[in-house]
């Protein structure tokens, strides 16, 4: 056996069982070593962000790793944003980038880079191989790193791959990176059964999945607490007969007026908040020092273990208090008529997606309302743009479809970031992946104009018009899409996106709908 198929069997053992990859001659010794096995999928990205942001989507539904293998120091480099947004979604993701052979290195080829350097900017887990010895031992490490929500990165020289092993040696990492702090959990208690005291719990990463949330609707229910989710949540469960959550306002002085009422503020599964951007005379964090603020401390795995003993702590009644008006009941928005609008776009999809659709949205400024009207939505998944990285939907539509192929996919999309990995659908495509784009075809990088507009500038000067103008050339959403193997429309009505989305999610496949806005 060599070293390659070592780390394949290896990961297949932990029960890794797909690969995004896209390699070099320095990775086919582990791309020869996925021919000799039947357990890892080996799926192909035409750019190393789809890669990485598939296995983010992976991540967030499967709720395991799924292998990333990239060339060297440049396919890194290409594949770092949708990284960054995975590590910022805290998603169990396996990396592993191939090293030029030890002895080759010296020579410094052309295609060296630090890439234990680059690595280590998205990676909490990272480790160059040393021997062929040890891989599994690494492989073993790396995979436990990603099962606690991190982004790990194996780097794993040429030599070490070829390198003739013999024997398979894995213990499984010991269940002591899982923990469960208690203290924290009562001193969450202590907040919440203060009396005339109001509390927000802000909700994220595992809190924010479906047993979380209902225990999280006992507690609001005994104690009067808000139910908070942060503002792009890495995946969250919504719709009928799920808490009905608040999100945190995007923009400062919304999310500082949004929580100031508070006295305390419990974080499950998330961090403080703060601003996306530095905004002159509006503050970096929205909470303030008089706030009392407690961080209930988990693994991810233990995430819901802690929610339950707070639950407990509380005596919370068992009972799901739906009586308590806490869970969504099922109400659609009207369909809408007339010309596409943001909005309309939004109330067509909420007014028809299917229960258990997951819904991956990176629509930027066309989504602003979605939010709100898909709240009592048949029950869904809804995955956000984590790391503000933007060119991370297709490809984590992608990946969420691969991971729940029984469930459909809709990728609400803006067409600015859309274009970042646009390569996406022709894996889509190849892999049949039930994914729906819905394409905000407003032909411009609009958020920038908004930004400006809100900083007080007046009409953009030429410059500004330019670099956020998508519309001279059009981009031809559906040719693009045809000509990577996605059958596509365009709609720029009301009327018309309804029947078009309502007949693609009727068919299983791939399809793309340019909504002209
Ligand atoms: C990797 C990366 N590059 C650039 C940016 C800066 N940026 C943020 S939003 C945006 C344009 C978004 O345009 P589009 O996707 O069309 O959405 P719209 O604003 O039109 O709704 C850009 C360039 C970013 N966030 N991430
Ligand atoms: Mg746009």
């Amino acid at each position: 056996m060599t070293g390659a198929e070592l780390l394949v069997n290896t990961a297949a053992e932990l029960e890794v069982d797909i690969c995004f990859a896209n390699p070099g001659t320095t990775e086919m010794p582990i791309v020869e070593a996925l021919d000799k096995q039947k357990r890892i999928r080996s799926i192909l990205g035409l750019f190393e962000g789809v890669c990485t942001g598939a296995a983010d989507g992976y991540g967030r539904m499967a709720g395991k790793p799924a292998m990333v293998l990239l060339h060297l120091g440049p396919g890194l480099a290409n594949g770092l944003a949708n990284l960054h947004n995975a590590r910022r979604a805290h998603s169990p993701l396996f990396n592993v980038i191939g090293q030029h052979a030890t002895w080759h290195l010296p020579a410094d080829p052309l295609l060296a880079m630090d890439v234990e350097a680059l690595a280590g900017t998205v990676s909490e887990w990272k480790r160059t191989n040393k021997t062929v010895e040890t891989l599994s031992r690494d492989t073993v490490d790396a995979v436990a790193a990603a099962l606690q929500g991190k982004v790990s990165t194996l780097i794993v020289p040429h030599d070490h791959q070829i390198a003739p092993v013999n024997h398979i040696s894995f213990e499984k990492t010991a269940d002591s990176l899982e923990y469960l702090d208690q203290d924290s959990v009562e001193s969450a208690a202590k907040l919440l059964h203060k009396s005339g005291h109001k509390t927000a719990v802000i909700l994220g990463g595992r809190a924010s999945r479906r047993r979380g949330l209902m225990i999280m609707a006992r507690v609001s229910a005994a104690t009067g607490c808000s139910l908070f989710v942060e503002t792009f949540p890495s995946r969250v469960e919504r719709g009928a007969g799920l808490p009905l959550l608040e999100r945190i306002p995007y923009f400062p002085n919304q999310a500082v007026s949004a929580l100031s009422g508070y006295e305390s503020i419990i974080f499950a599964g998330t961090r403080e908040p703060v601003a996306f951007f530095g905004y002159p005379g509006q503050p970096s964090y929205f909470l303030n020092d008089q706030q009392a603020k407690v961080h209930i401390k988990a693994s991810p795995n233990r995430m819901e273990d802690a929610l339950e003993a707070l639950a407990d702590s509380l005596a919370a009644t068992k009972k799901t208090p739906n009586a308590a008006g806490k869970l969504a009941q099922l109400k659609r928005p009207e369909l809408p008529a007339g010309k596409l609008t943001p909005q309309k776009a939004s109330a067509v999809l909420a007014a028809l997606q299917p229960e258990g659709a997951i819904v991956v949205e990176e629509a930027i400024t066309s989504a602003g309302d979605y939010f709100h009207l898909s709240m009592s939505a048949p029950p869904h998944t809804y995955l956000a743009l984590t790391g503000g990285a933007i060119g991370q939907g297709i490809p984590c539509a992608l990946g969420a479809s691969l991971a729940c192929p029984d469930r459909p996919v809709i990728n609400l999309q803006a067409d600015g970031s859309a274009m970042y990995t646009v390569q996406a659908l022709w894996t889509q495509a190849r892999e049949a992946a039930n994914v729906k784009t819905l394409i905000c075809s407003n032909r411009s990088y609009a958020i920038l104009r908004l930004e400006l507009a809100r900083a007080g500038k007046e009409l953009p000067g030429e410059h500004t018009s330019s670099l956020t103008d998508l519309s001279n050339p059009e981009l031809n959403w559906v040719e693009l899409s045809r000509g990577l193997g996605v059958p596509a429309a365009r709609v720029d009505t009301a009327e018309d996106l309804a029947q078009e989305l309502g007949r693609a999610l009727a068919e299983p496949g791939p399809y793309l709908i340019e909504m002209v806005l």
